[in-house]
């Protein structure tokens, strides 16, 4: 069988689409698509037809990987039209995920069925992207606007059960969704029941074109959180189409700007970052016989911020944990700040009260350590400092079972310092999780020296269970996104001695696309865990250190770099701290300047790409593309820019090199001098992406 075949049952020609491992759209597929389409309708005695696909779902959109290419005959849009323009009646069965394309092409046939577990979307947005074949014109002819638009603003699919109350599907079928479709078609066969193509409804969107007010206050409720991106203004302008223009117009405003957004910078920086995810997860160095155990019960040592969201993670996934805490007190704040998370997510109607009821029933706290011993892994999740992480690790080593795994969750400590108190250094390796755990995606597994095949692959793939994206990193202080964090807190400091003040260089990040800039990132985490890690390296931060010396440790005392009102999480200058900083300056005999935004943004990212340059070298980091992902996810390093090395690759190495030695010359810190491998790549005219293609060549 080639990628589409087209077999008969009776009086129904049944087309499948095999190309795995997601049945993307490729050009062969097409190619495929519209040749056994001409033959369902040329030959007599078919008198419908049935779409569907083999393997583990429908088609789950175009081929992402022929987006760099240029595009060959015949498009999507191609198949949709012909598959509009089929007089016979065509039935999509939908199984697995029917996403972007796969959507599209779903949309096309007149009538849809699904299995139960299907879901249905258009992620393009999550590519930088909008629908390019008709999605933006048919779904909201088919289920309407106020359904269709957060669909595509949002990217999230649905399942198929909401599908089949918005009318996207026409039936639900349990057990084999082809041979439900084959039934479903010969119904419609058997009452001559006319096609229905989604481009000739019109009655959902009356209501939108009798009053446009209600598409704005529609854009205003979901039109959020699009700073910086391209995609949603697009989707917004196709979707308004759908009202204004007829239908072939619209496909044709929704066809350019999808090409304008595929040929953009921003949608091939999404691509990237979707690649790099999913390279991340591939582990070299590991046999291919490595068996992931499976956990099916999980501890975690600490009750704090951290220990909570990690339990959290656990919960959520429906793996029961075990919390453990030194004192009753502290495990009775631990757990009650967990279940307010809970029932505020209950309130704002994000969780069902039964769901929270189930998280909570399996979460159990305890204060005696021995409770370890059931779990198949345990998260120590104390203090970050590394006499107590070792006298942790050698308690648990006698307390847990000799097959458990441990996991520290430390942030930058050494690995293998910690495995060596255990008698099972095999079975240590770090899970670095982000605050907070139960919402940051990134997930950092340090393999230390001894960490077994096994052990790591455990951890991957509980690591996916838990929703994270894992990155595996190796073990060198600060791991990946701390050290290059350290390099970028340099640069920092200096900012402000020479002149600029906190909110002008948060001001400048956030301008370039991060959430939130280096210090009032600080505040929230806390400066005093920054101050501990200096100081354990006999290392010094001018403001940050007078700071804590201060007793001003950011958001939780109120004050840090800004000050924040009770209660209040919105940073606000500070005439204190700015008056230290001034004298700070004045101490060093530093004359302050006004310091632009560019000379900002370059000092602060410029030296973070340089240190993930040493981390490449090193090996610590398998791959740039790695590096980026850690930065989106743990960082919100802005996606639609790919990542710093992705960046980087963008601005031309040659450039960051000269700027780095300038940097470095001008304030005499060998730190910036360009790493070896930047010099390198720069000197040869290529990028880190060379390195990834040179790897998979
Ligand atoms: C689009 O459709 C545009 C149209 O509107 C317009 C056209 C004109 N292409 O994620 P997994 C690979 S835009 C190429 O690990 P899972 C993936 O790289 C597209 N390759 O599996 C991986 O390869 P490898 C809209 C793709 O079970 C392997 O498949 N659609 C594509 O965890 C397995 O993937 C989307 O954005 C693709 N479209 O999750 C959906 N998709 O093994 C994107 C996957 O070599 N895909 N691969 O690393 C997904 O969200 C997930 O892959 C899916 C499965 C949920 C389907």
């Amino acid at each position: 069988m080639g990628l589409v075949d087209v077999r008969r049952d009776d009086n129904i020609a049944v087309i499948t689409i095999d190309n795995p491992p997601v049945n993307a759209l490729n050009n062969a597929v097409r190619t495929g698509l519209i040749d056994a389409l001409a033959l369902a309708r040329d030959r007599a005695g078919i008198r419908a037809v049935v779409l569907a696909c083999a393997g583990r779902t429908f088609v789950a959109g175009a081929d992402i990987t022929e987006f760099g290419k240029p595009s060959k005959p015949p498009s999507t849009t191609d198949v949709v039209t012909a598959l509009d323009a089929m007089p016979k009646p065509v039935v999509a069965a939908l199984h697995g995920t029917a996403l972007g394309g796969g959507l599209e092409v779903a949309l096309g046939c007149h009538f849809r069925v699904a299995a139960p577990t299907t879901r249905l979307g258009l992620p393009e947005i999550k590519l930088g992207l909008i629908p390019g074949a008709g999605g933006t014109q048919r779904l909201p002819r088919l289920i309407g606007m106020a359904k269709a638009l957060p669909m595509i603003l949002s990217g999230d699919p649905i399942g198929a059960k909401p599908a089949l109350e918005a009318g996207l599907v026409d039936a639900i079928v349990d057990g084999d969704v082809t041979a439900g479709a084959i039934a479903f078609a010969r119904r419609l066969v058997a009452n001559k029941t006319p096609l229905r193509r989604a481009r000739d409804l019109d009655a959902k969107l009356a209501d939108m074109r009798a009053d446009r007010a209600r598409f704005d206050e529609l854009v205003a409720a979901h039109g959020k959180r699009s700073r910086g991106l391209h995609a949603p203004i697009a989707a917004i302008e196709a979707l308004r189409a759908a009202i204004d223009l007829p239908i072939d117009q619209g496909l044709e405003l929704e066809r350019s700007k999808f090409i304008e957004l595929k040929d953009g910078e921003q949608s091939k920086a999404q691509r990237h970052i979707f690649f790099a995810e999913r390279a991340a997860a591939k582990i070299g160095g590991l046999p291919k016989d490595a068996k992931a155990r499976e956990i099916k019960h999980a501890a975690v040592i600490g009750a704090g911020t951290m220990g909570g969201g990690i339990a959290m993670c656990f919960a959520n996934a429906g793996i029961p944990v075990t919390i453990v805490e030194a004192s009753k007190e502290a495990l009775a704040r631990g757990l009650d700040v967990i279940a307010k998370n809970y029932s505020t997510s209950v309130k704002r109607g994000s969780l069902s009260a039964a769901d929270m009821e189930r998280r909570n029933g399996l979460m159990q706290g305890s204060t005696d350590f021995a409770s370890v011993a059931d779990a198949d892994i345990v998260i120590e999740a104390v203090f970050e400092e590394m006499e107590i992480k070792k006298r942790v690790f050698s308690a648990l080593d006698l307390l847990a079972a000799k097959t458990t795994i441990l996991a520290s969750n430390t942030s930058y400590l050494d690995i293998d310092a910690i495995g060596a108190v255990t008698q099972r250094p095999s079975a240590v390796l770090g899970t670095h999780f982000f605050s907070p755990a139960n919402v940051m995606r990134l997930l950092e597994i340090v393999r230390g020296k001894a960490t077994a095949p096994e052990v790591l692959a455990a951890t991957v793939a509980l690591g996916r269970r838990l929703g994270k994206i894992p990155v595996v990193v190796g073990n060198r202080h600060g791991f990946v996104g701390n050290r290059m964090l350290g390099a970028r807190s340099i640069e920092a400091e200096r900012l402000l001695l020479e002149g600029a003040l906190p909110h002008e260089v948060d001001g400048a990040l956030v301008q370039f696309g991060f959430p939130m800039g280096p210090f009032a990132m600080a505040d929230l985490a806390g400066l005093d865990v920054g101050w501990r890690n200096r100081k354990s390296q006999g290392l010094r931060a001018e403001i940050a250190d007078a700071l804590c010396e201060a007793g001003h440790y950011g958001q939780k005392t109120g004050k840090g770099f800004y000050r924040y009102e009770a209660g209040a999480r919105t940073p606000l200058p500070d005439s204190d701290t700015e008056s230290l900083i001034v004298a700070a300056s004045r101490r060093l005999g530093l004359t302050r300047r006004s310091i632009d935004k560019k000379e900002i943004v370059e000092r602060l990212i410029f030296p973070m790409i340089n240190e993930g340059a040493r981390i490449l070298d090193e090996k610590i980091a398998q791959r740039p593309g790695d590096i980026d992902v850690i930065w989106v996810y743990g960082y919100g390093f802005p996606v639609w820019r790919g990542g710093p090395m992705f960046y980087a690759d963008g601005l031309g190495l040659s450039y960051i090199r000269d700027r780095l030695s300038a940097l470095s010359r001008e304030s005499n810190d060998k730190r910036h001098e360009p790493a070896a491998l930047l010099a390198k790549l720069a000197a040869a005219g290529e990028g880190f992406g060379s390195l990834e293609a040179k790897a998979s060549a």
